[in-house]
């Protein structure tokens, strides 16, 4: 059986408690739910963290990594929150391991500031997902699925 990893930057801990009419009233814990019903539904296990460390998430960007070269990855979802906007080293850890990786924000960051606009993430992603609010989990592990 293969890994789905499903990583989430700075902040997302905060699910569910402050911004519900931008991110939700799920916290983090709702979303892990939700991916393992995702993930079994889809036949994948989970690996799901949270880190508010850039370099935390490089770690385990290296870490799908090893599992990618041993042909036991199904891929990598992340979302880097507020890294996606300016992290060289995420795009560089991506680009480094040669992993599915689809790029996830629960909101739509286009219609909103313009600073959010800009990805460091997408261009070595092979997918991105954005403004379907939580589902949007759901949604790219079965995404994932379709790439097997
Ligand atoms: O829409 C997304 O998922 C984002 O990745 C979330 C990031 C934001 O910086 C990106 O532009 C878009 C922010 C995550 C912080 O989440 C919070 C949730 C509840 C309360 C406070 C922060």
């Amino acid at each position: 059986m293969k890994t789905a990893f499903v990583l989430n930057g700075p902040n997302l801990n905060l699910l569910g408690t402050r911004e519900p009419q931008v991110y939700g009233t799920q916290t983090l814990n709702d979303v892990r739910l939700l991916c393992e019903r995702a993930c079994a539904a889809n036949g994948f296990a989970l690996e799901f963290r949270q880190s508010n460390h850039e370099g935390e998430l490089v770690d385990w960007l290296h870490e799908a990594g090893a599992l990618h070269a041993k042909g036991k990855l199904a891929g990598v979802i992340l979302n880097a929150g507020a890294y996606t906007h300016t992290s060289v080293a995420l795009q560089d850890a991506i680009k480094g391991t040669g992993i599915t990786l689809i790029e996830l924000h629960i909101s739509n960051v286009h219609a909103r500031e313009a600073f959010r606009h800009h990805s460091y993430i997408s261009p070595a992603a092979k997918a991105v997902m954005a403004g379907f609010g939580v589902n949007g989990y759901a949604l790219a592990i079965a995404g994932l699925a379709g790439m097997q």
